[in-house]
């Protein structure tokens, strides 16, 4: 049995659509966490994550936290889905590279662009334009970001573009990418599950 920590219009919510893709049976477990944006919100004592954070999985008493962990254990875990390559399978450096890339490339700079700090920056400036560069490129070529199959990259790469569209210019690929990602029947079935997932436990 797999049980999700969850809040409500969080990191975790993509964890929803991935569990949804993969059509496993398993549990949200709803916890409160704190919203810097708001100030609102505390850290949840019912939470394992180690920062109190979303999401993170129990899976058969395994704790996994991070996205992408979540995303690379599940779609390892379960294969059948089709929505990760395995080991030694075409597209799996291609995998790896894409989720890691979105841990340590895409969400920095769109955090740093968000904050106000690329602007002034020459590093930073680079990254945002060699992040720019990498996913229009890619999504130029085929509809998803490894080819004509939807993968787990795609699940994690749209939704934080997604949920931080005003970080970058105005661009159709990445608007009907991220329309594509959000059509499948099991983004669908997610959004509709998190909405009704509940309202925070009160602090
Ligand atoms: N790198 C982590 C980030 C997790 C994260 O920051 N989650 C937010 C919700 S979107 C959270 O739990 N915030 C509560 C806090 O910072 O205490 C991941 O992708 O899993």
């Amino acid at each position: 049995m797999i049980t999700l920590y969850h809040a409500p219009q969080s990191r975790s919510s993509r964890i929803i659509w991935l569990l949804e893709e993969l059509g496993l049976p398993y549990e949200i477990c709803p916890v409160s966490i704190f919203r810097p944006m708001t100030g609102l919100g505390m850290a949840d004592p019912a939470n394992p994550h180690p920062d109190k954070r979303v999401p993170a999985i129990l899976h058969d008493g395994v704790l996994v936290a991070e996205s992408v962990a979540i995303i690379l254990y599940l779609t390892e875990a379960y294969p059948r889905a089709g929505i990760g390559p395995e080991a030694g399978a075409p597209g799996r450096g291609d995998y790896l590279t894409w989720l890691a890339w979105y841990a340590a490339e895409l969400e920095p700079v769109m955090l740093a662009q968000m904050a106000g700090e690329v602007a002034g920056s020459t590093e930073k400036r680079r990254s945002y334009d060699l992040v720019l560069r990498r996913i229009e490129t890619a999504l130029a070529k085929s509809p998803y970001l490894m080819g004509e199959a939807f993968t787990g990259a795609d699940l994690l790469i749209s939704s934080a573009l997604a949920f931080g569209r005003d970080v970058f210019p105005e661009s159709e690929v990445l608007d009907a990418f991220i329309a594509r990602c959000r059509m499948r029947p099991a983004a669908l079935r997610a959004l509709a599950l998190d909405t009704a997932s509940g309202i925070q436990k009160p602090a």
